[in-house]
């Protein structure tokens, strides 16, 4: 069966757009090879950039052990960050999305470009102008937020929108594999991270996304932030809901669902 990814992007988009969760790709064909996933991920991001929207950036998800069991997957996922997903305060318009949930993540700010194959983190920390502390806002266009992993990166991995700490450091002025992560929703703490909750280095996931990238002919850019996956497990953000991340070294990060 051939993957007409011009239609799913369409549909995902129309779902995105009328604040409507759809039926997982999956339940509709019989098959959905990743390769075609990644496909629909493409078409549906030149539909966002068809009509203004700018790439601020990229992302991995389901890097750590909490999000894998959480989606119930056992890989990492790679996706886009729009620029009209970065939030420039705390509040979070609810009525844009369908189901949103936060979870906590480390940003990587590029100074230099990094194409694959073959970087490593050490070139990921030689590449990196600061790392960020940040919490992602991720809304699947799926029903139930259920979804396969082919589906969810068809899907841009959920991304939807993202806050970006003002603080921030150095790449090397400390260790990311042992900086922590306390995630709070509503003054209470949801889950306590470190760094190397991402596959044993935050650096290593970003490496592993350049690489990606390579493969497909596209590289990271100078200047993208890059989120290197959730420590912990994502949290619903409801009306009157206050997230806040607080890591050693970068400062806090707050969100707060409105509406
Ligand atoms: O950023 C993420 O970890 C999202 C990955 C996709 C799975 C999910 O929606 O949690
Ligand atoms: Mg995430």
């Amino acid at each position: 069966m051939t993957i007409d990814h011009a239609h799913w992007a369409d549909y995902l988009l129309a779902a995105a757009d009328a604040g409507d969760a759809v039926q997982a790709i999956t339940k509709q064909v019989d098959e959905l090879p990743i390769a075609d996933a990644y496909a629909i991920q493409a078409a549906l991001l030149e539909r966002m950039l068809a009509r203004g929207d700018s790439l601020a950036g990229a992302k991995l998800g389901l890097t750590s052990a909490a999000k894998q069991e959480q989606m119930g997957v056992d890989e990492p996922v790679y996706g886009w960050v729009p620029a009209s997903s970065v939030l420039q305060g705390e509040n979070v318009p609810l009525d844009e999305l369908i189901h949103p949930r936060c979870e906590p993540e480390l940003v990587f700010i590029l100074a230099q470009d990094l194409a694959g194959p073959g970087v490593t983190a050490d070139d990921v920390l030689d590449a990196t102008d600061r790392v960020v502390g940040g919490i992602e806002v991720i809304d699947s266009r799926y029903e139930a937020f259920s979804f396969t992993l082919p589906d969810v990166i068809a899907d841009n991995t959920s991304a939807a929108r993202v806050a970006v700490g003002s603080n921030g450091m150095g790449p090397r002025d400390a260790d990311l594999t042992t900086l922590g992560c306390v995630f709070e929703i509503d003054g209470e703490v949801t889950g306590t991270a470190t760094g190397a909750a991402l596959l044993g280095d935050p650096a290593a996931c970003v490496a592993m996304l350049a690489n990606h990238l390579g493969r497909h002919g596209q590289k990271l850019e100078a200047g993208w932030l890059i989120m290197a996956g959730a420590a912990t497990d994502a949290r619903p953000l409801s009306p009157g809901t206050v997230a806040t991340a607080r890591y050693s070294h970068l400062g806090s990060v707050t969100v707060r669902g409105v509406g």
